[in-house]
């Protein structure tokens, strides 16, 4: 089977990331298509999808989009994909909770987009109140997971719910958002993964800039 990724950015595209990374380690080899976001390369995403979204993958002639059907669909194809836990309750929470990334926090996505090269200290008390509870919830299952489970991973072993969150752990790092200490591990396990490493500095490399993303948080009158 051969397979070829569709993504935009690595810098801004935290879908393309879940489901780059999620290929990555499961160890399957696949070609990268980019289609930097909002370029004229970005026009050719309709030859790839009907729904012009990142990511997308190719196996063959074959089609899927969205990042929770590639998955699907790679782990039925190849059962040794990077899964779910086993144990049921750890199963059921795993699930749950990469459900709940995949279908929310709206607050976290429009407040703190995807932005891995950029350092931009922000304010708790400046966000939201939607988006503060988020970060709270995240900050929460994450502090339950390693209390339960133990790490290094948020159920032990790397698994699709982390595949879901590692990008939120690369926000909360450009943004510089204070956790409490049991919710840390999650970030740090993210930031010392080497494929996360080698896909932050593909992140720095690129040239194109999202300015709407870059000057979200700084003041009008001083851009
Ligand atoms: N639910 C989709 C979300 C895909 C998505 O929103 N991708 C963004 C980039 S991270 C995109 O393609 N945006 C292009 C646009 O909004 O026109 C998934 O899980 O793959």
């Amino acid at each position: 089977m051969s397979l070829k990724l569709v993504i935009g950015n690595k810098n801004y595209s935290s879908w393309s990331l879940r489901a780059w990374l999620f290929l990555t380690e499961s160890g399957l080899s696949f070609e990268e298509i980019r289609l930097p976001l909002f370029t004229e390369a970005w026009q050719q995403i309709s030859q790839y999808t009907p729904a012009k979204r990142v990511p997308v993958l190719l196996d063959g002639d074959i089609r899927v989009w969205d990042s929770s059907a590639i998955w699907g669909y790679v782990r039925s194809q190849h059962p040794s994909a990077i899964g779910w836990p086993t144990a049921p309750q750890a199963q059921a929470t795993a699930r749950s909770i990469t459900a709940e990334m995949h279908s929310g926090f709206f607050g976290i996505r429009e407040q703190l987009p995807q932005n891995i090269r950029a350092r931009i200290p922000v304010m708790r008390n400046t966000l939201t109140a939607t988006t503060q509870q988020e970060i709270d919830r995240v900050d929460h299952m994450w502090t339950q997971a390693y209390d339960t489970y133990g790490g290094p991973w948020l159920f032990g072993d790397f698994s699709l719910a982390d595949v879901a969150y590692a990008p939120v752990a690369l926000r909360f790092v450009t943004y510089q958002i204070q956790l409490s200490p049991g919710a840390q591990p999650f970030i740090q396990a993210v930031q010392g993964l080497p494929s996360i490493q080698s896909w932050a500095a593909d992140s720095a490399a690129e040239a194109d800039v999202i300015n709407v993303i870059d000057q979200l948080h700084i003041p009008k009158n001083t851009r």
